[in-house]
């Protein structure tokens, strides 16, 4: 089959919309790192479309993978060119998908084959935006409390190697330094990572960081970059290779790596550029003073009700998010979980029905054409848990309110670290903090051995829930904290995922 590139664009079939604008004449004024499948499939959507509208041609996209080569490897003989397909059912139930292929990105530098280009990147004339979507765990910050770690690896290393650095905060402050020295304009650091106030967090890492280096670049960031925090909501799954061949039979043409996802999207922003912007507006972004509220909403609704349907999914055996949440009793739980403990925490916005909010939630997950794993959500849970689940049990529990529902998804995460499922198959544990929660595993197992058989499971989740990097040391300390996932903890280990949904009231 013949690749995708430019020349091939003529050759498309008519119904695979493509880009046109003048690709050769496109500046890269957006540096972004972490070329994954959610950065093609949300920021370089919404910024195809700014193209389209405006023909701004100051707004390509220069990709910065920080890890590994494939994504250039597919990507370099197609000329960045790939295909998004959006998929989702109609009323009456039939599948349908879009085609488009994105023109966007220019290309994808490899960061460990070629540090100091990458910084050459960011340090170009032409940059005016630092994105991100590194993942919660590419900040080198302790998820609970958002402070960098000093003893992460990656910052050690890029502390000491400025001009060869490996990790994300060693890229953005040597790349910071080197547009100061040089006197060229400042630029916008815009995190697209789920993570709380991602805009401040970031914010004050690299300051943090910089402030190590020199505390005078320190200053001319703090005073000249903006960093607006941002709420993006797009679910897009890890590209298989059936989404491969289904594409390219779609396409006529080979695709190494096309991007799928589902056709909703929402992305609000701080309009707080340093160095101008897009007209993303024309892509269906929202800009707004205030994005807090939003990204409150939508990591404790939507990422939080993820996580607890993929552990408690993947312990289950339910492969897929359409799987589990087609099973009664995991809709009906989840359902409650959003309705009755995480809605009354959250703050008012103009406009927003709440259960409005969460049927469409649910039939997002039910989507049948994305087939999203369980077991990619269930990643990094360390890095997770903390702003999708804990902060509403803190709030609830502050309020003297139920947190049942809550810790049933804490405990389903305690009962996937066991490493093994309930039909017997093994899982890896990915997870950042593996080792220690491994460690925490043997711990927990030997509490309980030496308690009494009815304590056993408060034993096991109070050395869990002692934990600092996820559970803060406030929760261990909390007796209705530790004695609601003990409560849950034990209903999984004994009765299985299914008859405790079952038995949840
Ligand atoms: C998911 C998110 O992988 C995960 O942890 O919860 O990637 C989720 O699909 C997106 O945030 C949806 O906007």
């Amino acid at each position: 089959m013949t690749r995708l590139n430019a020349e091939m664009l003529a050759a498309l079939p008519p119904a695979v919309a493509r880009p046109a604008y003048d690709r050769a004449a496109l500046e890269a004024g957006i540096v972004h790192l972490g070329v994954g499948a959610f950065q093609r499939g949300h920021l370089a959507a919404v910024n195809e479309a700014a193209l389209h509208a405006s023909g701004d041609l100051r707004w390509g996209i220069a990709g910065v993978s920080l890890r590994s080569p494939d994504t250039r490897d597919a990507l370099a003989p197609q000329d960045g060119l790939y295909m998004l397909t959006l998929r989702d059912v109609d009323e009456a139930g039939t599948p349908r998908a879009s085609l488009q292929v994105i023109g966007c990105l220019l290309g994808v530098q490899v960061a460990p084959e070629d540090p100091a280009a990458v910084l050459a990147r960011i340090a170009h004339p032409a940059t005016r935006i630092v994105s991100l979507t590194v993942t919660e765990k590419g900040y080198s910050h302790d998820p609970a409390t958002g402070a960098l770690r000093a003893d992460h690896p990656d910052v050690l290393h890029d502390l000491a190697r400025p001009d060869a650095p490996r990790g994300t905060l060693g890229f953005v402050v040597s790349g910071l330094r080197l547009r100061q020295l040089r006197g060229l304009a400042p630029v916008t650091l815009l995190s697209l990572d789920n993570l709380p106030s991602n805009g401040h967090l970031l914010r004050g890492l690299v300051l943090d960081f910089a402030q190590r280096v020199d505390p005078q670049l320190a200053r001319w960031i703090a005073e000249h970059c903006s960093f607006p925090c941002s709420m993006v909501d797009r679910i897009v799954p890890r590209t298989t290779d059936a989404d491969r061949a289904q594409v390219n039979a779609a396409l006529g043409l080979e695709d190494a790596w096309p991007v799928v996802g589902e056709r909703f999207l929402e992305w609000v922003v701080e309009d707080d550029f340093a160095a101008g912007r897009p007209a993303w507006d024309a892509g269906g972004a929202r800009f707004v003073p205030d994005a807090r509220p939003f990204e409150t909403l939508k990591l404790r609704m939507v990422n939080g009700a993820h996580s607890a349907l993929a552990y408690l999914g993947a312990m289950a055996g339910l492969d897929t998010v359409d799987r589990a949440v087609a099973t009664p009793a995991l809709h009906r739980y989840l359902d409650r979980l959003m309705g009755e403990e995480i809605a009354p925490t959250l703050p008012a916005l103009p406009g927003l029905d709440l259960d409005a909010y969460r049927q469409r939630l649910l039939e997002r997950f039910a989507n049948p054409a994305l087939a999203h794993r369980t077991a990619q959500i269930a990643m990094d849970g360390s890095q997770k848990l903390p702003q999708r689940l804990l902060g509403t049990v803190r709030e609830r529990l502050a309020a003297g309110a139920p947190i049942d529902r809550l810790a049933l998804a804490v405990a389903a995460w305690l009962h996937y670290l066991r490493g093994i499922d309930e039909l017997g198959r093994r899982h890896e544990i990915q997870d950042p903090l593996a080792d220690a929660l491994a460690e925490r595993c043997a711990a927990a197992e030997r509490a309980a051995a030496a308690s009494a058989p009815a304590q056993a499971d408060e034993a096991r989740v109070a050395v869990f829930a002692a934990f600092a990097p996820v559970f803060d040391n406030d929760l261990g300390s909390n007796p209705r904290f530790v004695s609601a996932v003990a409560t849950q903890l034990r209903a999984l280990r004994e009765l299985g995922v299914h008859k405790t949904l079952a038995d949840q009231p």
